[in-house]
């Protein structure tokens, strides 16, 4: 009884610490060009998250990166803008682990109310698409392929020269709604769902984990609906 109290005063301790965060996507004001440069005018009324480091065991540097949200009647976006000295990136085909690469994920889960099903979205610094169905946070379903997503990265160096400088690089993504609707329709605005946004960064043995919503694990484990972050629809576009 003891032990099961002091694991629940650290749980709510934890949580006291790293609270769910919550992000206003806004509509976009106008078309995305899926080209890698969130430079269209839609974004500059997005704001941005900042991922955070949350396993100090890790060694690979700590590089920065933020994402920003959009939705319209046809699509989820999401950009990813990542700082980055050395951009490395091996794998080009459909469902290849990409996440051995740096790369950038969103894990989605259109209905909050289960956390036993979600997609996963993992995306390399040459945009090839890892996807898939995950189940019980335990099983990737990767034959599951999401239909129409475009995506496409810019890159501010040199893929894969190892020893120069690079700057960084970044990923813009659009994912139609149509691939949700199992699970729900088309947000309307006041919907929320949740997801968890990550990057994977540097080389062996030198990598780095960072995510939006610290999932309060002991070890680099990004798997964790419970703690996926609320993003919460709105019409407003200022
Ligand atoms: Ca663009
Ligand atoms: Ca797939």
């Amino acid at each position: 009884m003891r032990i099961l109290l002091s694991v629940l005063i650290l749980g709510a301790l934890l949580s006291a610490e790293a609270p769910i965060p919550r992000y206003e996507v806004k509509r976009a004001t106008g078309r995305i060009v899926i080209d890698g440069t969130p430079d269209e005018k839609a974004w500059e009324s997005a704001s941005r998250m900042e991922f955070v480091f949350p396993w100090d065991t890790q060694t690979g540097a700590r590089q920065k990166t933020t994402a920003r949200l959009l939705w319209d009647d046809d699509n989820l976006y999401v950009a990813y803008e990542c700082d980055d000295t050395d951009i490395v990136a091996l794998h080009t085909e459909r469902d290849d682990p990409t996440y051995l690469d740096d790369a950038v994920e969103i894990f989605i889960n259109p209905k909050p109310s289960q956390t036993g099903v979600y997609f996963g979205l993992e995306m390399n610094a040459r945009a090839v698409l890892y996807d898939y169905l995950m189940a019980d946070a335990r099983y990737a379903f990767k034959r599951f392929n999401m239909q129409g997503v475009k995506l496409a990265t810019s890159i501010r160096g040199t893929l894969n020269m190892r020893g120069d400088e690079d700057k960084g690089w970044s990923l813009e993504v659009a994912i139609p709604w149509v691939n949700f609707e199992e699970l729900a329709k088309r947000p309307v605005p006041g919907d929320v769902w949740t997801a968890n946004l990550n990057r994977w960064d540097g080389v062996e043995p030198h990598r780095r984990l960072s995510m939006w919503s610290d999932p309060l694990q002991p070890q680099p484990h990004p798997h964790v609906p419970a703690r996926f972050g609320q993003l919460v629809f709105v019409q407003d576009s200022k």
